[in-house]
C-alpha cells in the first residue's frame, strides 16, 4: 500500500472518530499489514495533534483472556491517548461524541522517566512513578464494533476516552486484586488484576517493547493503561459508571443525557 493510500486511510478513521460516525471495516476493502495499520494509526494520530491534542501516553489492549475472546482478536495491539481522551474522576462523559461506547475496568502506570527501548520485568518498576485504577472507554469506529486485528490497530485500538483514580505509591501491591464495575449500583463485571497477562506489570513490559519496535518512545510523565481486566459493557445516557479495584479505590463517572 503505497504512503497516499495509508494517508487516505488514517483521514478516514480520523473523521469517523471526530464525527462519531460509523464506517466500515477498513480490511473489507482493503489489503494491508499489521506494520501497516500502525502507520494508519501513527498517521491518524498527527491529525489530532494538527488539531492541538498533545499525546499523554500509550494503552495496551487484549491483554486478558476476557478481551480476546469477546472481541475474537487474539494479539496484544497498542494505541495512543491524547489529553482531550482524558475525563475527570466524577466528570460527565458526553454521549454525542461517541458512536457505541463502552467501558472497561483498568489499572494504569505513571511512567518516571523515559522508556525507549524493550525493558525485562524486574526493571519495569523503576520506570514507574505511580499506580492507579481506571476506566477506559472504547468506541469502535467500525459498524457493529466488528473489526479485523489490522482494522482495530489502524482505528486506534478503539481508544475514546479513559478516566483515572487516585495515584497511589508505585509500590502498591497490582496483581490479584479484585476489580468490580457497577453501572447505577448493580454489578456489571467482577473479575481480578491477575487477568492482565498474568501480572499487570508484564503490560508494561510489553507495552515498552512494541512501543520501541515501531519507534515511539514512552515518555516521561505518560500514562500506560494496562488493558482490561474484564470484557467491556456497553454504556447508556444517564448512567453512573463506577470501577473499584481492592486496594487501589474506587473511581466514578456520568453518562450524558
Ligand atoms: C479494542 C481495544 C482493547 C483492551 O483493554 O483490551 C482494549 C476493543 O476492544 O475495541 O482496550
Ligand atoms: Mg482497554
Amino acid at each position: 500500500m503505497d504512503q497516499q493510500e495509508l494517508e487516505r486511510l488514517a483521514a478516514l478513521v480520523d473523521e469517523a472518530a471526530q464525527n462519531a460516525g460509523a464506517i466500515s471495516q477498513l480490511s473489507l476493502g482493503h489489503n494491508f499489514t499489521e506494520d501497516e495499520s500502525y502507520e494508519i494509526q501513527r498517521l491518524s494520530i498527527n491529525h489530532r495533534l494538527e488539531r492541538g491534542e498533545k499525546m499523554v501516553g500509550l494503552k495496551m489492549g487484549f491483554t486478558s483472556e476476557a478481551k480476546m475472546k469477546q472481541m475474537g482478536v487474539h494479539d496484544l495491539i497498542w494505541g495512543r491517548l491524547t489529553d482531550s481522551m482524558q475525563l475527570d474522576a466524577g466528570g460527565t462523559l458526553q454521549m454525542d461524541r461517541f458512536i457505541h461506547p463502552r467501558a472497561e475496568p483498568e489499572v494504569c502506570f505513571l511512567i518516571k522517566k523515559e522508556i525507549n527501548k524493550a525493558i525485562s520485568y524486574d526493571e519495569a518498576m523503576d520506570y514507574v512513578s505511580a499506580v492507579a485504577l481506571a476506566v477506559e472507554i472504547i468506541d469502535s469506529r467500525y459498524e457493529n464494533f466488528k473489526f479485523s486485528l489490522e482494522d482495530v490497530v489502524a482505528d486506534n485500538c478503539s481508544s475514546a476516552a479513559f478516566v483515572i483514580g487516585e495515584w497511589l505509591p508505585a509500590n502498591t501491591p497490582l496483581n490479584h486484586l479484585a476489580v468490580a464495575m457497577n453501572f447505577d449500583g448493580e454489578a456489571v463485571q467482577t473479575g481480578s488484576t491477575h487477568a492482565i497477562l498474568g501480572d499487570p506489570i508484564k503490560s508494561l513490559v510489553a507495552a515498552a517493547r512494541l512501543a520501541a519496535k515501531y519507534g515511539e518512545s514512552i515518555q516521561e510523565g505518560a500514562i500506560v493503561l494496562a488493558g482490561a481486566a474484564t470484557p467491556a459493557n456497553y454504556l447508556k445516557r444517564n448512567q453512573l459508571i463506577k470501577v473499584e479495584i481492592a486496594g487501589l479505590g474506587e473511581v466514578s463517572f456520568k453518562t450524558s443525557s
